[in-house]
Protein backbone atom coordinates (compact mmCIF):
# COMPACT_ATOMS: atom_id res chain seq x y z
CA UNK A 1 0.00 0.00 0.00
CA UNK A 2 1.50 3.14 -0.93
CA UNK A 3 2.35 5.78 1.77
CA UNK A 4 0.11 8.73 0.36
CA UNK A 5 -3.29 7.79 -1.14
CA UNK A 6 -5.12 10.03 -3.18
CA UNK A 7 -8.91 10.04 -4.42
CA UNK A 8 -10.85 12.62 -6.02
CA UNK A 9 -14.72 12.95 -4.95
CA UNK A 10 -16.72 15.54 -6.20
CA UNK A 11 -14.43 17.81 -6.81
CA UNK A 12 -12.43 17.06 -3.36
CA UNK A 13 -8.96 15.17 -3.22
CA UNK A 14 -8.90 13.59 -0.43
CA UNK A 15 -4.76 12.97 0.68
CA UNK A 16 -4.18 10.37 3.04
CA UNK A 17 -0.74 10.25 5.09
CA UNK A 18 -0.40 6.23 5.25
CA UNK A 19 1.95 4.93 7.37
CA UNK A 20 -0.17 4.12 10.47
CA UNK A 21 1.96 1.52 12.02
CA UNK A 22 4.82 4.52 12.38
CA UNK A 23 2.06 7.18 13.39
CA UNK A 24 2.44 8.33 9.48
CA UNK A 25 5.94 9.43 10.06
CA UNK A 26 7.43 11.08 6.86
CA UNK A 27 10.41 8.93 5.61
CA UNK A 28 11.78 10.19 1.76
CA UNK A 29 9.75 7.88 -0.35
CA UNK A 30 6.76 9.81 1.42
CA UNK A 31 7.85 12.87 1.11
CA UNK A 32 8.40 12.53 -2.82
CA UNK A 33 5.20 11.07 -3.29
CA UNK A 34 3.30 14.06 -1.34
CA UNK A 35 4.69 16.16 -3.71
CA UNK A 36 3.71 14.76 -6.26
CA UNK A 37 0.26 13.99 -5.19
CA UNK A 38 0.13 18.14 -4.76
CA UNK A 39 1.25 18.59 -7.69
CA UNK A 40 -1.77 16.26 -9.55
CA UNK A 41 -3.83 18.31 -7.21
CA UNK A 42 -2.89 22.03 -8.50
CA UNK A 43 -2.53 20.88 -12.21
CA UNK A 44 -6.34 19.17 -11.74
CA UNK A 45 -9.19 21.33 -12.76
CA UNK A 46 -11.79 19.10 -11.15
CA UNK A 47 -10.28 19.38 -8.23
CA UNK A 48 -11.33 22.27 -6.35
CA UNK A 49 -10.49 21.66 -2.62
CA UNK A 50 -7.91 19.16 -1.18
CA UNK A 51 -8.46 17.62 2.16
CA UNK A 52 -5.24 16.20 4.06
CA UNK A 53 -5.31 14.01 6.73
CA UNK A 54 -4.03 10.85 8.53
CA UNK A 55 -4.48 7.30 8.23
CA UNK A 56 -5.26 5.39 11.75
CA UNK A 57 -4.82 7.04 15.18
CA UNK A 58 -2.19 10.03 14.31
CA UNK A 59 -2.09 13.12 11.85
CA UNK A 60 1.75 12.71 11.69
CA UNK A 61 4.60 12.22 13.90
CA UNK A 62 7.26 14.17 11.80
CA UNK A 63 10.22 12.79 10.47
CA UNK A 64 10.78 9.30 10.78
CA UNK A 65 13.40 9.01 12.70
CA UNK A 66 14.95 5.62 12.37
CA UNK A 67 15.74 7.26 8.81
CA UNK A 68 17.57 10.14 10.22
CA UNK A 69 19.84 7.35 12.07
CA UNK A 70 20.29 5.10 9.35
CA UNK A 71 23.65 5.93 7.87
CA UNK A 72 22.41 5.26 4.41
CA UNK A 73 19.40 7.67 5.05
CA UNK A 74 19.22 11.49 3.66
CA UNK A 75 21.15 14.12 5.34
CA UNK A 76 19.48 17.17 7.50
CA UNK A 77 19.82 19.25 4.52
CA UNK A 78 18.13 16.81 1.76
CA UNK A 79 15.81 16.41 4.02
CA UNK A 80 14.62 20.08 4.39
CA UNK A 81 15.58 21.19 0.95
CA UNK A 82 14.28 17.99 -1.04
CA UNK A 83 11.38 16.86 0.99
CA UNK A 84 9.77 19.59 3.49
CA UNK A 85 10.05 22.96 1.58
CA UNK A 86 8.50 21.70 -1.28
CA UNK A 87 5.67 20.44 0.71
CA UNK A 88 4.88 23.56 2.42
CA UNK A 89 5.42 25.64 -0.81
CA UNK A 90 3.01 23.75 -2.40
CA UNK A 91 0.66 23.78 0.04
CA UNK A 92 1.00 27.61 0.24
CA UNK A 93 1.03 27.99 -3.56
CA UNK A 94 -1.82 26.00 -4.75
CA UNK A 95 -4.43 28.08 -6.18
CA UNK A 96 -6.79 26.45 -4.30
CA UNK A 97 -8.07 25.58 -0.25
CA UNK A 98 -5.95 22.92 1.43
CA UNK A 99 -7.87 21.90 5.09
CA UNK A 100 -5.84 19.53 7.53
CA UNK A 101 -8.00 17.15 9.51
CA UNK A 102 -6.09 16.47 12.26
CA UNK A 103 -7.19 13.26 14.24
CA UNK A 104 -4.57 12.06 16.59
CA UNK A 105 -0.80 13.70 17.08
CA UNK A 106 0.70 15.99 14.76
CA UNK A 107 4.41 16.38 15.65
CA UNK A 108 7.55 18.20 14.50
CA UNK A 109 7.46 18.54 10.47
CA UNK A 110 3.56 16.91 10.58
CA UNK A 111 2.50 19.59 12.80
CA UNK A 112 3.93 22.15 10.67
CA UNK A 113 2.89 20.82 7.55
CA UNK A 114 -0.75 21.42 8.98
CA UNK A 115 -0.57 24.25 10.04
CA UNK A 116 0.71 25.33 7.02
CA UNK A 117 -2.80 24.69 5.51
CA UNK A 118 -4.91 27.15 4.80
CA UNK A 119 -8.34 25.59 7.59
CA UNK A 120 -6.98 23.33 10.35
CA UNK A 121 -9.81 21.48 11.73
CA UNK A 122 -8.96 18.99 14.71
CA UNK A 123 -10.59 16.09 16.62
CA UNK A 124 -10.91 16.65 20.31
CA UNK A 125 -8.22 13.72 21.30
CA UNK A 126 -5.71 15.32 18.56
CA UNK A 127 -2.98 17.42 19.86
CA UNK A 128 -0.16 19.07 18.83
CA UNK A 129 3.69 19.35 19.29
CA UNK A 130 6.60 20.98 18.12
CA UNK A 131 8.68 18.10 19.28
CA UNK A 132 12.21 19.49 17.42
CA UNK A 133 13.99 20.84 20.32
CA UNK A 134 13.24 17.42 22.74
CA UNK A 135 15.80 16.39 19.71
CA UNK A 136 18.13 19.15 19.48
CA UNK A 137 16.74 20.92 16.75
CA UNK A 138 14.85 24.08 15.41
CA UNK A 139 11.06 23.70 13.95
CA UNK A 140 10.95 23.76 10.44
CA UNK A 141 8.79 22.64 7.57
CA UNK A 142 7.89 26.84 8.14
CA UNK A 143 7.02 26.04 12.22
CA UNK A 144 9.30 29.50 12.59
CA UNK A 145 7.06 31.35 9.97
CA UNK A 146 3.56 30.16 10.84
CA UNK A 147 3.30 29.73 14.45
CA UNK A 148 4.26 33.37 15.62
CA UNK A 149 1.72 34.72 13.08
CA UNK A 150 -0.75 32.37 13.80
CA UNK A 151 -0.25 32.66 17.83
CA UNK A 152 2.00 35.59 18.80
CA UNK A 153 5.92 35.87 19.25
CA UNK A 154 5.35 34.99 23.47
CA UNK A 155 3.31 31.64 22.75
CA UNK A 156 5.40 30.54 19.75
CA UNK A 157 8.52 30.69 21.35
CA UNK A 158 7.16 28.87 24.33
CA UNK A 159 5.98 26.18 21.72
CA UNK A 160 9.14 25.53 19.99
CA UNK A 161 11.37 25.86 23.08
CA UNK A 162 9.64 23.80 25.55
CA UNK A 163 7.91 21.02 23.09
CA UNK A 164 4.67 20.66 25.12
CA UNK A 165 1.94 18.75 23.39
CA UNK A 166 -0.62 21.15 23.76
CA UNK A 167 -4.33 19.52 23.69
CA UNK A 168 -6.67 20.72 20.14
CA UNK A 169 -8.42 22.75 22.24
CA UNK A 170 -5.84 24.83 23.27
CA UNK A 171 -4.85 24.66 19.86
CA UNK A 172 -8.14 26.19 19.07
CA UNK A 173 -8.03 28.32 21.65
CA UNK A 174 -4.84 30.36 21.16
CA UNK A 175 -5.65 30.54 17.23
CA UNK A 176 -3.20 27.97 16.20
CA UNK A 177 -6.20 25.98 14.25
CA UNK A 178 -10.16 26.88 13.61
CA UNK A 179 -11.53 24.46 15.18
CA UNK A 180 -12.63 21.54 17.09
CA UNK A 181 -15.07 18.85 16.87
CA UNK A 182 -15.74 15.49 19.08
CA UNK A 183 -13.86 12.60 17.71
CA UNK A 184 -16.63 10.61 15.88
CA UNK A 185 -17.24 13.69 14.14
CA UNK A 186 -14.55 15.18 12.80
CA UNK A 187 -14.15 13.07 9.46
CA UNK A 188 -17.69 14.24 8.60
CA UNK A 189 -17.21 18.09 9.86
CA UNK A 190 -14.16 17.88 7.70
CA UNK A 191 -15.57 16.63 4.50
CA UNK A 192 -18.36 18.69 4.73
CA UNK A 193 -15.95 21.71 4.91
CA UNK A 194 -13.96 20.45 1.62
CA UNK A 195 -17.03 20.05 -0.34
CA UNK A 196 -18.25 23.28 0.98
CA UNK A 197 -14.95 24.82 -0.24
CA UNK A 198 -14.66 22.96 -3.36
CA UNK A 199 -17.91 24.82 -4.55
CA UNK A 200 -17.17 28.09 -3.58
CA UNK A 201 -15.95 30.60 -6.04
CA UNK A 202 -12.31 28.50 -6.52
CA UNK A 203 -10.63 31.46 -8.56
CA UNK A 204 -11.37 33.99 -5.72
CA UNK A 205 -10.54 31.16 -2.94
CA UNK A 206 -7.08 31.09 -4.60
CA UNK A 207 -6.42 34.86 -4.67
CA UNK A 208 -7.52 35.19 -1.49
CA UNK A 209 -4.66 32.82 -0.35
CA UNK A 210 -2.56 34.80 -3.11
CA UNK A 211 -3.48 38.47 -0.62
CA UNK A 212 -2.79 36.39 2.56
CA UNK A 213 0.52 34.83 1.43
CA UNK A 214 1.74 38.31 1.17
CA UNK A 215 0.11 40.47 4.11
CA UNK A 216 2.61 39.61 6.77
CA UNK A 217 5.40 41.23 4.80
CA UNK A 218 3.99 44.31 2.93
CA UNK A 219 3.21 47.60 3.87
CA UNK A 220 -0.33 48.41 3.83
CA UNK A 221 0.26 50.73 0.88
CA UNK A 222 1.83 47.35 -1.04
CA UNK A 223 -0.81 45.05 0.04
CA UNK A 224 -3.90 47.98 -0.80
CA UNK A 225 -1.97 47.71 -4.24
CA UNK A 226 -2.33 43.83 -4.03
CA UNK A 227 -5.58 43.71 -3.32
CA UNK A 228 -6.27 46.16 -6.04
CA UNK A 229 -4.96 43.50 -9.12
CA UNK A 230 -5.75 40.61 -8.01
CA UNK A 231 -9.47 41.97 -7.46
CA UNK A 232 -9.73 43.44 -10.81
CA UNK A 233 -8.39 39.47 -11.23
CA UNK A 234 -11.44 38.12 -9.21
CA UNK A 235 -13.97 40.75 -11.07
CA UNK A 236 -13.01 39.53 -14.48
CA UNK A 237 -14.14 35.59 -13.33
CA UNK A 238 -17.24 34.01 -14.42
CA UNK A 239 -17.68 33.04 -10.77
CA UNK A 240 -17.97 36.67 -9.80
CA UNK A 241 -20.38 37.21 -12.55
CA UNK A 242 -22.60 34.65 -11.42
CA UNK A 243 -22.49 35.01 -7.89
CA UNK A 244 -23.72 38.96 -8.77
CA UNK A 245 -26.43 37.41 -11.21
CA UNK A 246 -27.36 35.26 -8.29
CA UNK A 247 -27.86 37.74 -5.49
CA UNK A 248 -30.00 40.12 -7.86
CA UNK A 249 -32.31 37.31 -9.07
CA UNK A 250 -32.47 35.94 -5.19
CA UNK A 251 -31.22 32.05 -5.94
CA UNK A 252 -28.27 30.74 -4.69
CA UNK A 253 -25.34 30.97 -7.12
CA UNK A 254 -23.77 27.77 -8.95
CA UNK A 255 -19.97 28.34 -8.98
CA UNK A 256 -17.99 26.63 -11.50
CA UNK A 257 -14.50 28.18 -10.79
CA UNK A 258 -13.94 29.52 -14.00
O1 LIG B 1 17.19 15.18 11.07
C1 LIG B 1 15.99 15.44 11.19
O2 LIG B 1 15.29 14.85 12.00
C2 LIG B 1 15.40 16.52 10.32
C3 LIG B 1 13.94 16.50 10.23
C4 LIG B 1 13.15 17.26 10.97
C5 LIG B 1 11.68 17.20 10.88
C6 LIG B 1 11.03 16.62 12.11
O3 LIG B 1 9.86 16.33 12.04
S1 LIG B 1 11.92 16.47 13.54
C7 LIG B 1 10.73 15.83 14.71
C8 LIG B 1 10.56 14.35 14.55
N1 LIG B 1 9.47 13.86 15.36
C9 LIG B 1 9.59 13.65 16.68
O4 LIG B 1 10.61 13.91 17.29
C10 LIG B 1 8.40 13.02 17.37
C11 LIG B 1 8.80 11.72 18.03
N2 LIG B 1 7.63 11.06 18.56
C12 LIG B 1 7.05 11.41 19.71
O5 LIG B 1 7.47 12.34 20.40
C13 LIG B 1 5.89 10.60 20.14
O6 LIG B 1 5.94 9.35 19.50
C14 LIG B 1 4.53 11.30 19.79
C15 LIG B 1 4.35 12.50 20.73
C16 LIG B 1 4.46 11.73 18.36
C17 LIG B 1 3.39 10.30 20.04
O7 LIG B 1 3.48 9.78 21.34
P1 LIG B 1 2.59 8.51 21.74
O8 LIG B 1 2.87 8.23 23.18
O9 LIG B 1 1.20 8.76 21.33
O10 LIG B 1 3.10 7.34 20.79
P2 LIG B 1 4.48 6.54 20.90
O11 LIG B 1 4.27 5.31 21.71
O12 LIG B 1 5.59 7.44 21.34
O13 LIG B 1 4.73 6.19 19.38
C18 LIG B 1 4.05 5.11 18.74
C19 LIG B 1 5.02 4.41 17.85
O14 LIG B 1 5.42 5.30 16.79
C20 LIG B 1 6.31 4.01 18.58
O15 LIG B 1 6.78 2.84 17.96
P3 LIG B 1 6.66 1.41 18.71
O16 LIG B 1 7.36 1.56 20.03
O17 LIG B 1 5.17 1.20 18.90
O18 LIG B 1 7.27 0.44 17.78
C21 LIG B 1 7.23 5.15 18.23
O19 LIG B 1 8.59 4.80 18.30
C22 LIG B 1 6.85 5.42 16.79
N3 LIG B 1 7.17 6.79 16.40
C23 LIG B 1 6.61 7.90 16.87
N4 LIG B 1 7.17 8.95 16.30
C24 LIG B 1 8.09 8.51 15.47
C25 LIG B 1 8.11 7.11 15.52
N5 LIG B 1 8.94 6.38 14.78
C26 LIG B 1 9.79 7.03 13.98
N6 LIG B 1 9.82 8.37 13.88
C27 LIG B 1 9.01 9.14 14.60
N7 LIG B 1 9.03 10.48 14.45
Amino acid sequence: MSSILLSIQNNVAFITLNRPDKLNAFNGEMSLLLQGKLDECASLHEVRAVHLSGAGKGFSAGQDLAEVVDPAGPGLEKILSEYYNPIVTRIRNMPKPVLAAVGGVAAGAGANIALCCDIVVASQSASFLQAFSKIGLIPDSGGTWFLPRLVGWQKASALAMLGERISAAEAERIGMIYKVYPDDELSGASMALAAGLAQMPTKALGLIKHALNASFTNSLEAQLALEDTLQQRAGSTRDYREGVKAFMEKRLPTFTGE
